[in-house]
């Protein structure tokens, strides 16, 4: 898959892409992460990217003008329409399965914009605008690195264990169960006798239990999407009878 993300700071996408499981994905060539220097697309003397916005108003605003010279050199590069994903809080919200099917396509390009906003006309180049959730940030660079990751972990390869990519809580709409490593005991705090039993019929009972015990008090939204099997069903209608009058 290659992916341009096309920014005003290159060294924001750089230095968190050179380690980790992503660093290793594009030294080994399954992920091209080309990193475009807006300024690049500028013609101006000073590579000036911003300007004042039309009606006044404090902060500056990005120019149409190099972000379509960029998307047009990408364009050009790859000779077919391009998938352009803006990454901005009126987006729709990015999910786990808009991060699947955005793995699907062998190209994506990232915009990164400013805080203040890009001219609004360059959204008719946009294919998808997506927000990672309702918070402010600077800029659009640490979002467009949040999708990177999340889409780039289905990709064939990346994650050396691809089972743990199907299985991943979210993908089954559940929270993950809680997991434990030696030793056994630790100022007091034992881990669960049953994982330690060998009995793996109980241990997958005892971790489907704590999975929707945890999604049914931490994020009981969750359950209204998730697809459960009759087990999972008969547990959770017994973990709601056990918390009825709670509280
Ligand atoms: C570009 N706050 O916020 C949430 N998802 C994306 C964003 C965002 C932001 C500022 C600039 C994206």
């Amino acid at each position: 898959m290659t992916v341009d993300i096309v920014t005003i700071f290159p060294a924001m996408i750089e230095g968190p892409l050179a380690a980790g499981i992503l660093g290793r994905a594009i030294e080994s060539g399954l992920l091209d992460v080309k990193v475009r220097d807006l300024r690049d697309y500028t013609t101006d003397r000073h590579r000036v990217v911003d300007d004042v916005p039309y009606g006044g108003g404090p902060g500056m605003v990005l120019k149409p003008d190099p972000i379509f010279r960029a998307l047009d050199a990408i364009e050009a590069e790859r000779g077919a329409p391009l998938t352009v994903v803006l990454t901005s809080p009126q987006g729709k919200c990015f999910t786990q399965a808009e991060a699947q099917r955005l793995s699907t396509r062998p190209h994506v390009v990232m915009l990164c914009g400013r805080y203040e906003g890009f001219d609004d006309r360059i959204r008719q180049r946009v294919t998808e605008e997506l927000s990672i959730g309702d918070y402010v940030l600077t800029g659009g660079e640490l979002p467009a690195l949040v999708i990177l990751d999340a889409v780039a972990r289905f990709v064939p390869g990346v994650v050396g264990d691809e089972q743990s990519v199907a299985e991943d809580s979210f993908s089954r709409g559940l929270l993950d169960f809680p997991q434990f490593t030696r030793p056994a005991e630790i100022d007091d705090l034992r881990v669960p006798d049953v994982l330690l039993s060998g009995n793996h019929a109980e241990i997958r009972k005892w971790r489907k239990r704590a999975a929707l015990s945890r999604t049914l008090e931490r994020r009981p939204d969750l359950l209204a999407s998730a697809d459960l099997d009759d087990e999972e069903q008969a547990i959770l209608r017994e973990l709601k009878g056990a918390s009825d009058g709670r509280d």
